[in-house]
């Protein structure tokens, strides 16, 4: 085997409910846990809300690592650590949560199926997205797009509030 299937995954972690920094590293430490890895952060930003309107703004980061799981096993080991958090999913499309987890990029696969989006679908809209994960891997391509994160960036028409904590 050796290391030949490790990927570098970046996941973009949000709270906007209870203890939304406590949330953010609680997450983090489990999410260090379960995969194994050692996992690099960017800064914690306070953002508007994306796409619906909520009393509370979000705390949003971004966390990489390089990892041996497969896509799926991540996205299980993400939606456990969610549900262990007590996150409880709601029938509208966007809502407050007191934890998301997304994973954004694995590598350079491309995947679009039913329960898992790599990468994720909106990361390119998102500036709450894009403003952490431009601190981790601001020269990472997009594997559709074959731009960088940087430059996708730059180009983002989103003007909601990304503020460094
Ligand atoms: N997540 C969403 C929708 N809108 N807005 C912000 N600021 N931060 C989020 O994490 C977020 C959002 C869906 O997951
Ligand atoms: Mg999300
Ligand atoms: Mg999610």
């Amino acid at each position: 085997m050796g290391d030949q299937n490790i990927k570098t995954a970046y996941l973009g972690i949000g709270s906007n409910l209870g203890d939304r920094a406590g949330n953010l590293r609680h997450a983090v430490n489990m999410i260090r846990e379960v995969t194994g890895t050692s996992v690099t952060e960017s800064s914690v930003f306070e953002t508007e809300p994306w796409g619906f309107s909520a009393d509370t703004r979000f705390l949003n980061m971004v966390v990489g690592m390089d990892t041996s799981l497969e896509p799926k096993a991540l996205l299980s080991a993400i939606l456990e650590i969610e549900i262990s958090m007590g996150r409880i999913r709601n029938k509208s499309r966007y809502s407050s949560r007191i934890i998301d987890i997304d994973i954004l990029l694995f590598g350079d696969l491309v995947l679009y199926e039913k329960q898992l989006q790599i990468p994720h679908p909106h990361l390119h809209e998102r500036r709450f997205v894009l403003v952490p994960l431009a601190e981790l891997a601001p020269d990472f391509i997009h594997p559709l797009f074959k731009q960088s994160v940087h430059s996708l960036l730059e180009s983002c028409p989103d003007q909601s509030s990304v503020l460094k904590l």
